[in-house]
């Protein structure tokens, strides 16, 4: 049986965490956020959560409803919706990891969605999946695109839907499909982090309890070349953007690529002033 490695966010450099991704494609990130971090994004988004139903409301394809849950909340437009989220934007061990991985193949990187995902009792496990397939136009042989975190707002179980994943398949070709026994479930408690790579497969869990809603809080970095998944700047209102740190508006979209993404072929960064 493979298993996820282990690593503790107070001991464990940026560097180490990205040798275990490039080895394994995931690591579990122990007490990634403190205990009074999650309380404060719970509270953030319980309003949020308590005013959204369950499944995919505008699909854009039959896939997705699937795919994405008939039974999980998902929410996105996390800068505009919880303050402290703004501080897992810029978690000094995420941003090294990312600067480490993904800066060899672009001058900085973007947000590319953020997603509060709770899985309710009765969700099916999601299909396993690689999130770089967002971007199927890709040629096969490609360089790393994004970097990603999950962390639990609760804690993650094997009944509750902790995420499924399969440790080294990020060095797979592309056809092979894992058997039962590749895949193991990034069981962990509320502020950690499950960190894996674009390329690794990996999906939801499924939720037997009867009553546990299974909270995760999904974020990743994609190269600032590429389209985004999530459209943040119809997510976050300029006007808050206006307000949050500069780092957090470089993410959001408002620094340039060298000629990419720019306003009056200038930075977008312009507009926040
Ligand atoms: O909820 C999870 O554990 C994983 C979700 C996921 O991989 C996705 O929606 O792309
Ligand atoms: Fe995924």
């Amino acid at each position: 049986m493979p298993e996820i490695a282990r690593v503790t966010s107070a001991e464990t450099s940026a560097a180490e965490v990205s040798d275990i991704l490039k080895r394994d494609g995931a690591v579990i990130v122990e007490g990634a956020a403190k205990p009074s971090m999650v309380r404060a994004l719970n509270a953030d988004l319980d309003k949020f959560v308590e005013k959204l139903g369950v499944g995919l409301r505008h699909p854009t394809s039959d896939f997705f409803v699937d795919f994405y849950g008939a039974s999980t909340v998902r929410i996105d437009g996390l800068p505009a919706k919880s303050p402290n989220f703004l501080d897992i934007m810029q978690l000094p061990l995420l941003q090294g990891v990312a600067d480490i991985l993904l800066k060899p193949n672009c001058e900085d990187y973007l947000l590319n969605t953020a997603q509060l995902i709770e899985i309710r009792p009765g969700e099916t496990a999601q299909l396993i999946h690689r999130d770089e397939d967002a971007w199927s136009f890709m040629p096969k042989v490609k360089p790393l695109l994004q970097v990603e975190a999950m962390f639990a707002l609760t804690d993650f179980t094997k009944a509750s839907g902790a995420t499924h994943v399969v440790p080294g398949s990020h060095l797979w070709e592309p056809e092979r499909e894992p058997e039962p026994e590749e895949i193991v479930q990034a069981e962990m408690l509320a502020g950690s982090a499950l960190f894996y790579l674009g390329t690794s497969l990996h999906g939801g869990g499924a939720n037997t309890t009867e009553d546990f809603h299974r909270r995760g809080m999904f974020l990743g970095y994609v190269v600032g070349w590429l389209r985004a998944e999530e459209n943040t700047f119809l997510t976050v209102p300029m006007e808050a953007a206006k307000t949050m740190p500069v780092r957090v508006q470089e993410l959001l979209g408002y620094k340039a690529h060298a000629g990419i993404g720019v306003v009056d072929v200038g930075s977008p960064m312009a507009l926040l002033q």
